[in-house]
C-alpha cells in the first residue's frame, strides 16, 4: 500500500511509476475479479484421492448426486426411509435424488447448484431429462486428463488429499510405492488414532508397533515411531484430525495424551503443522450414515492451551461452528503459530462465507487461509471454487475500495499479491510446499 499523492517516493514497476498503475475507485471491482479467475488456488483440504487409489477416488454423476450433502437434503424432500435409501445400487440412489431434488424441486440449495454448475461447466443439458446424456459423458472420460480438465475449469494448481494410515482401502497403495502425481498432496490424518484409540490400537499392534490399549509403557514411542515411517511413506504436508464440539486440552484423555506426548513431538520433528478441525457432533442421526454428523460449538480455551503450550508447533485451524468464528480470529491475532482457514462443511454457503471473509480481513489482514473445497467427488472443486470466486470478488473489492476512500493507493499488483497470499503461499509458507 501507499499514499495516493506522494508517487515520488516510490519505486517504478516494470519501467512505470507505482502511481501511475493506482487503480481509481470504479476499477478495483474488475482489477480484484481479474486476479481471483487467473490465480490458480491450492486447494488445502479435500477427500480426493489421485489416480493410483483407484477406485477410492470419486467422480462422475452418480458420485455427485449420492455425495453425503445431497442426501442430507434428499431425506427432507422424500418420503423414502434411509433404511430403504441405503439398500439402492449407486445408481438407484442417484436416480431418486435426481427426482426429489432436481425434477420435482428446483435445485436452489448450495449443494444442489452445485450439481448443475458442474453439468453446464461441461455444456451438458440441466434440465429435467439431463441425467443419461451426463452419464454417457462421464463415462466416456479418462480420469487423467478428466483431472487435468476439471483442475482447470476450477482454477486449482493442486490439491491436497485427506489419507487415513488406517484405512485397508489406502494402505495398499501406500505400501506398494504411494503416489508421485504432484497435482495431488498427502495428509496424515489420525482421527483413528487420536480420538478412536480404543477401537485402533489394535491395527497399529497389527502393522507392527508395539501400543496397548491404555497407551501405556512403550506405546508413546512406538506411535512415534508410527508417524516416523509414515511420514517417510507419505511425505505429507501436515498431520490433520477432526475434533469433537466437547474437545478439551489439556485433560486426562487418551486424545490429550496422544497428541502432547507423540503428534505434536513428531510434527516439530518433521517440522509440520498439525491441522484441527474442530466442532463436528458425530452421528447424531446415525441412520443417515456419513450425512449424520451435525455442529456443536466448541470451547477455544483448549485452542488457546494448545497455542500457549507448544509455541514451536505450527497449527491450521478450522471450526465448524460460526459462533466460534469470532473467537478463532482473535485467538489468530494472540498467536502467530495459529493459521485460520477455509469456511467448513454447513458454513461453506455464500450468506456464512461472506460474514466469516469480512470479519477475517476485518481483523487478520491477509493472514489467513479463506477457503478450501472439502470436496470428496472430484468434479465438486468446479463448483466450489466458483462459488468462492463469486463470494470473496466483492468483499475484496469492498476492502479495498474502503482502503481507496481512506488516502490508500491500490495497484493491480497489490491485489494479485494479496490474492497469492490468502489462496496459496500463506499455505506453502506454512508447509513444505514451496520447498518441493
Ligand atoms: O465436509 C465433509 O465432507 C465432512 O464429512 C467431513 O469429511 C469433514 O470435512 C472432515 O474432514 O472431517
Ligand atoms: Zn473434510
Amino acid at each position: 500500500m501507499h499514499m495516493a499523492t506522494t508517487s515520488v517516493k516510490h519505486p517504478e514497476v516494470k519501467g512505470r511509476s507505482r502511481a501511475a498503475g493506482l487503480l481509481g475507485g470504479e476499477q478495483i471491482r474488475s482489477a480484484v475479479e481479474e486476479v481471483l479467475a487467473s490465480t490458480q488456488f491450492i486447494d488445502i483440504h479435500t477427500h480426493l484421492f489421485s489416480p493410483a487409489f483407484g477406485k477410492i477416488g470419486l467422480w462422475g454423476i452418480d458420485e455427485l448426486l449420492t455425495y453425503h450433502y445431497l442426501e442430507a437434503e434428499f431425506f427432507r424432500s422424500s418420503s423414502m426411509k434411509p433404511d430403504n435409501y441405503w439398500k439402492l445400487s449407486k445408481k438407484e440412489k442417484a436416480d431418486a435424488i435426481w427426482k426429489a431434488l432436481f425434477v420435482e424441486n428446483s435445485p436452489i440449495s448450495e449443494a444442489t447448484r452445485g450439481i448443475v454448475a458442474v453439468l453446464q461447466a461441461f455444456d451438458l443439458p440441466t434440465d429435467a431429462s439431463a441425467l443419461a446424456e451426463a452419464r454417457r459423458f462421464f463415462e466416456a472420460q479418462t480420469i487423467e486428463t478428466h483431472i487435468r480438465k476439471v483442475f482447470e475449469l476450477a482454477g486449482i494448481s493442486s490439491v491436497v488429499m485427506t489419507n487415513d494410515p488406517l484405512d485397508a482401502e489406502e494402505v495398499p497403495t501406500w505400501m506398494n510405492g504411494g503416489q508421485k502425481d504432484s497435482q495431488f498432496q498427502a495428509v496424515l490424518r489420525l482421527d483413528r488414532i487420536l480420538w478412536g484409540w480404543s477401537q485402533h490400537w489394535q491395527e497399529l499392534a497389527r502393522q507392527g508397533y508395539a501400543v496397548d490399549e491404555r497407551a501405556t509403557g512403550k506405546s508413546v514411542a512406538e506411535v512415534r515411531r508410527f508417524l516416523e515411517d509414515w511420514n517417510a511413506r507419505m511425505r505429507p504436508l501436515y498431520m490433520a484430525v477432526s475434533l469433537s464440539d466437547e474437545f478439551q486440552f489439556p485433560d486426562e484423555s487418551m486424545t490429550s495424551k496422544i497428541l502432547s506426548e507423540a503428534i505434536l513431538p513428531s510434527c516439530r520433528e518433521f517440522g509440520i503443522p498439525m491441522s484441527l478441525m474442530i466442532g463436528v457432533r458425530r452421528q447424531v442421526n446415525p441412520a443417515l450414515r456419513l450425512a449424520g454428523d451435525a455442529v456443536g460449538r466448541a470451547d477455544l480455551r483448549a485452542l488457546e492451551n494448545l497455542c500457549r503450550t507448544f509455541p514451536d508447533n505450527r497449527f491450521l485451524v478450522s471450526v465448524l461452528s460460526r459462533e466460534n468464528q469470532h473467537e478463532l480470529c482473535v485467538y489468530a491475532r494472540k498467536f502467530s503459530n495459529l493459521m485460520p482457514f477455509g469456511c467448513w462443511w454447513f458454513l461453506n454457503n455464500p450468506s456464512i462465507v461472506e460474514e466469516i471473509t469480512r470479519e477475517r480481513i476485518e481483523m487478520l489482514g491477509t493472514s489467513f487461509i479463506p477457503q478450501h473445497s472439502d470436496a470428496r467427488v472430484l468434479e465438486q472443486v468446479i463448483y466450489k471454487w466458483r462459488n468462492t470466486r463469486t463470494t470473496l470478488a466483492p468483499i475484496l473489492t469492498n476492502s479495498y475500495r474502503l482502503l481507496h476512500n481512506d488516502g490508500g493507493g491500490v495497484t493491480k499488483q497489490d491485489i494479485q499479491r494479496d490474492v497469492n497470499r490468502m489462496l496459496r503461499t500463506n499455505f506453502e509458507n506454512w508447509t513444505k510446499l514451496s520447498a518441493g
